[in-house]
C-alpha cells in the first residue's frame, strides 16, 4: 500500500514559539471574526481612530482607539492608561464579550489560565505605517500576558530581546494570527516594520491589530 500521506496537504505548524513564554497561534482568531468585525466597527464609531502624539512630540503613524475599562493613550505628558477617552471625555466603549472570550481562549492555548483583560488597544495601520521598537511597560502587573490579534494586511513583526539593541527576529503575521506573550518574555522589545500595500480581501489596504492587557 502506498502511504496516504502522499496525498495529504502538508500540515503547517499552527503554533510557533518565539520564546519560553511567547508564541504565535496561527489563524486562531478566524472563528471569532464574524462576531468580532461588527464589534470593531461599533468601537470605531463610538471612539474614532486617531493619531496620537508621543511624549517626544512625534505624531504616531499608527491610528489607535481602545475598548475596555482602561485605554492606552499618549500625549506630550507621557504614556498611560485612562478610564476616559481624552477626545470625548467619555468612558472608552465596553469590551465586547467576543473579544474577552477570544483573548482568554488564546491565552489559555498558550498556557496562561484565567486571563481577564481590562484593556484592549486597537491599532490601525495604513500602508507605510510602522511601530518602532518598544516595551509594553505601562501596565501595573507584568504577571498577566499580552494577547495580540492581527487582522487584514500582513505585517512583519519584530521581536527582540530585553535591550533595544538586541538582535530581532522577523515574524510575518497574517489575518487571524494571534501572538501571546508573558512570563520571562513579557518585557521584550518589539515593533512592526513599515507596512506594504498588499490589500486584504476583507479589510482592504489596512491592518488592524488589537492587543489585550491587564493594565489596572
Ligand atoms: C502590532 N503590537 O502588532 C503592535 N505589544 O500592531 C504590539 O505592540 C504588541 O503585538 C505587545 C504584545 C503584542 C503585540
Ligand atoms: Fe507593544
Amino acid at each position: 500500500m502506498q502511504s496516504l500521506e502522499l496525498f495529504e496537504a502538508p500540515v503547517l505548524p499552527s503554533r510557533q514559539r518565539l520564546g519560553p513564554a511567547a508564541m504565535v497561534l496561527r489563524k486562531f482568531a478566524l472563528p471569532y471574526m464574524q462576531e468580532a468585525m461588527p464589534a470593531i466597527e461599533a468601537i470605531a464609531a463610538a471612539a474614532p481612530f486617531r493619531h496620537m502624539e508621543t511624549p517626544g512630540g512625534f505624531t504616531m503613524s499608527v491610528a489607535l482607539t481602545n475598548c475596555g475599562a482602561l485605554g492606552w493613550t499618549t500625549d506630550r505628558q507621557g504614556y498611560r492608561y485612562t478610564p476616559l477617552d481624552p477626545s470625548s471625555g467619555e468612558p472608552w466603549p465596553a469590551m465586547p464579550e467576543v473579544f474577552a472570550r477570544l483573548a482568554s481562549k488564546a491565552a489559555e492555548a498558550a498556557g496562561f489560565v484565567d486571563f481577564e483583560p481590562d484593556a484592549c488597544l486597537v491599532n490601525r495601520y495604513a500602508p507605510g505605517a510602522r511601530l518602532s521598537l518598544h516595551q509594553d511597560k505601562n501596565e501595573r502587573d507584568y504577571g498577566a500576558p499580552i494577547v495580540s490579534v492581527s487582522l487584514g494586511m500582513p505585517a512583519v513583526f519584530l521581536f527582540g530581546g530585553h535591550a533595544r539593541t538586541d538582535p530581532t527576529v522577523k515574524v510575518p503575521l497574517h489575518h487571524g494570527d494571534v501572538v501571546v506573550w508573558g512570563g520571562v518574555d513579557r518585557l521584550r522589545y518589539h515593533g512592526v516594520m513599515p507596512l506594504k500595500d498588499e490589500p486584504h480581501a476583507l479589510l482592504g489596504s489596512q491592518r488592524i491589530n488589537f492587543t489585550f492587557r491587564k493594565a489596572g
